[in-house]
């Protein structure tokens, strides 16, 4: 039943693999991207909702890992399932709880690393840590039989500094580091507490890394109601650390954030997590990406997390104005397509004369387009313009739609082509409510 489920899930999902969130066929979560032989890849959580005697209802419920990646940030490809709950020796078979993973590469193999509960008592109560290795980062990935010796906790993540030493990081309540063994599979030293991080409220997920000889150990930090993302640095991966700063803040609604922040074809990005396709239970998470850009002095600015997220859209492909890069103060919302199928992605809903919404960065190429399809609903006569660059830029298209029962794909004549990179503005020319879902060019 559930694989029926997702078959229909990925069908559905097929045109929406872009923008915030950036998958849409399953709930994503505790986000960590590396860059391996020229292309992101993503290794989630992969959050599933409780059922009856699977998993604790209300609760963090996981049952394996997928693997993702891309090379343009927009398309991602899913390459199925790499480490399972049931195909893992030494763990509980019924725990649910494969939580926040990891993935590094080192001579040529990947070593997969992830929490989860032990069926065997002997190795303590609560979370201990795996590895599963590949010769390639989407696997497939031979799980260990037995999980890391003396280490308790979650939230892996492995940093192998310049000189080839490799460093765990992991989190129980602290944050906790240890030097590993060349063979990436047993400690070289006895886990030790980071110092000089925040003493009060939860730390968890860390995620290290190293810029211009500064070490950045990033981590989510409850200073208030939820996580914040934070970083402290220092000269060295063990520490000492300086507390610096935030880099995302809270979220009002999802209680975890959980963070990765890599460099690709000389941009940063941070990876995070938000509850876009479950707003009302947030232990059903969905993986964000924005870009992050650092000050002269090394500080990280804070990211304001946003819909659009990152990468070029192409303008023969489908652009979604409700993952909007900016959205006027009155006159227009963004719901659900289908709040009982929240993966089906939403809409934007004009009400307002001159209500717009801003879509950044769609590329028209150099080959001339003559018209644009947009999926629209509205009951009454309605126009929409769309304009390049700014809200009283240039015309593309203006959209005239006669109104009409249901969903409804509109072609409209462009008015001017330009080639190359543009921002969008859609702007609404009349009062009445017009819906739409997306919008291309031919
Ligand atoms: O996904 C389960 C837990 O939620 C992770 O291990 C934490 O980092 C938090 O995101």
């Amino acid at each position: 039943m559930r694989s029926i489920a997702l078959i229909t899930l990925l069908q559905i999902a097929t045109h929406l693999a872009a923008q915030n969130p950036i998958i849409t066929s399953q709930y994503t979560a505790d986000p960590t991207a590396r860059v391996f032989n020229g292309k992101i890849y993503l290794y989630p959580s992969h959050d599933i909702l409780a059922t009856p005697g699977h998993g604790r209802p209300g609760w963090f419920c996981m049952e394996d890992y997928h693997v993702f990646s891309t090379s343009d940030l927009v398309h991602w490809s899913d390459h199925g399932v790499i480490v399972s709950q049931d195909k893992t020796p030494w763990v509980k078979p019924d725990s649910y709880s494969m939580w926040a993973p990891e993935c590094v590469d080192r001579n040529g193999k990947y070593y997969f690393y992830f929490p989860s509960t032990p069926r065997d008592s002997s190795h303590g109560r609560g979370f201990t840590i795996g590895v599963a290795i590949a010769d390639n980062p989407a696997g497939p990935f031979i799980p260990q039989d037995e999980p890391i010796k003396g280490v308790h906790g979650i939230d892996p993540n492995v940093f192998i500094d310049k000189d080839g030493q490799a460093y765990l990081y992991y989190a129980e309540g602290n944050i906790y580091v240890a030097k590993l063994k060349t063979n990436m599979l047993e400690l070289a030293s006895e886990p030790a507490i980071v110092q000089n991080l925040p003493a009060k409220g939860l730390k968890e997920g860390p995620f290290l890394f190293e810029r211009n000889g500064i070490y950045y150990l990033t981590y989510p930090h409850v200073r208030n109601r939820t996580e914040c993302l934070e970083y402290a640095t220092g000269t060295n991966p063990l520490g000492p650390f300086t507390i610096r700063g935030v880099i995302m803040d809270e979220s009002p609604t999802c209680w975890t954030n959980h963070q990765s922040i890599v460099q690709y074809n000389d941009q940063w990005y941070l990876f995070y997590h938000h509850d876009d396709l479950s707003p009302h239970f947030d232990k059903a998470r969905s993986v964000r990406i924005d870009s992050l850009f650092f000050n002269a002095d090394g500080s990280i600015q804070k990211v304001t997390p946003t819909l659009r997220g990152v990468g070029i859209t192409r303008a023969t492909g489908y652009i979604e104005p409700d993952r909007y890069s900016r959205i006027s103060n009155t006159g227009v919302s963004i719901d659900f397509l289908d709040s009982l199928r929240p993966y089906r992605g939403w809409k934007t809903i004009f009400a307002g004369d001159n209500a717009w919404v801003q879509y950044n960065s769609v590329d028209f190429g150099n080959h001339p387009l003559d018209h644009t399809l947009a999926r629209i609903s509205s009951t009454s006569d309605a126009t929409l313009e769309i304009h390049a660059d700014s809200l009283y830029g240039p015309v593309l298209a203006e959209i005239r739609i006669p109104a009409g029962e249901g969903w409804r794909i509109i072609t409209t004549p462009l008015a001017h082509f330009l080639p190359g990179i543009h921002h969008l503005f859609i702007r609404s020319k009349t009062t009445q409510a017009v819906e739409i879902d997306w919008l291309r060019f031919e």
